[in-house]
């Protein structure tokens, strides 16, 4: 039977892109759920698009982006986990687990305001285990300053000194900047407004970075202060962003040459 015949969670397991249709229809779901944002679909689609050109692995230099957010989680004192739509259909118990394991709230934040979605991002976070997520309650939440969308509502997100925003839009990145907040980025475009804002830039995907960030999370913990510190001091955002992109250019060479590999045979 063909793929869209059989829809959402039947993509047979033998299919060679398997894992990138799994997450697809992930967020297909999510969004006749409204867990995602029309817009989600369209979002998801540039990620694997970058995905592609990254050799849809966990790059060396977005394993020390990873190294150094979770370093600096763990030294912050008001950090705050950022939910959008599609990172709440994509990995919804990884994220509860890093939330518990790192001691962060979770704050759901949208994008794209539509009566019933906190609701139901709300709904899917409680089912993978979280409790006390935060942005749910209006009567909570202040407006940021410099900023248009309905990302501008936020309650915890207010006072956090540190903010992870995973798959996120430009403005509300540089808003937080202009706030003095330290941001946390996952895009894995790393040429996006957000990448090239942010602090600490993670170019990878999110169904990759928090299993990572789990591991990492494990291993960082018995490090004490300066320790941590060290590690934040030794990385440097701007050239990790030059290094991922310089790793883009290696693997579409490397590509290209097997295309005319290809064709010789
Ligand atoms: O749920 P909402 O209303 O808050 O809306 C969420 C979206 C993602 C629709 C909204 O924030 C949006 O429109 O984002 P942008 O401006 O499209 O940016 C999303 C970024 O995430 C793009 O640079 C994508 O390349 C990147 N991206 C998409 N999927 C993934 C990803 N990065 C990491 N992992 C992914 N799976």
């Amino acid at each position: 039977m063909a793929l869209n015949e059989k829809q959402n969670n039947s993509v047979p397991d033998s299919h060679p892109r398997y894992q990138s249709l799994k997450f697809r229809h992930k967020i297909i779901d999510g969004m006749k759920n409204l867990v995602v944002a029309e817009a989600g679909l369209i979002a998801h689609g540039r990620g694997e698009c970058f995905d592609y050109i990254l050799g849809e692995k966990t790059t060396k230099t977005a394993r020390s982006a990873i190294k150094a957010a979770i370093a600096a989680l763990l030294l912050a004192e008001k950090p705050v986990i950022s939910v959008n739509g599609n990172v709440a259909a994509l990995v919804p118990n990884e994220l509860v687990t890093l939330s518990k394991l790192l001691n962060i709230p979770l704050e759901i934040n949208l994008f794209y305001h539509k009566e019933g979605r906190i609701k139901a991002i709300e709904d899917v976070l409680t089912k993978a285990g979280a409790a006390d997520i935060k942005g749910i309650n209006e009567d909570k939440m202040i407006e940021l300053e410099g900023l248009e969308s309905s990302r501008r509502k936020v309650e915890l997100i207010a006072k956090a000194d540190i903010i992870m925003v995973p798959l996120e839009d430009g403005d509300r990145t540089e808003a937080l900047k202009k706030l003095n907040k330290k941001v946390i980025a996952v895009d894995l475009n790393p040429l996006s407004r957000t990448s090239l804002w942010a602090d600490i830039t993670i170019v990878d995907n999110i169904v990759r970075v928090i299993p990572e960030m789990i591991k990492k999370a494990k291993e960082l913990k018995k490090l004490d202060k300066k320790q941590l510190e060290e590690i934040i001091k030794n990385y440097n955002n701007k050239l990790n962003i030059q290094n991922t992109l310089d790793l883009i250019i290696e693997y579409i060479n490397k590509q290209k040459e097997k295309a005319l590999e290809d064709v010789k045979l």
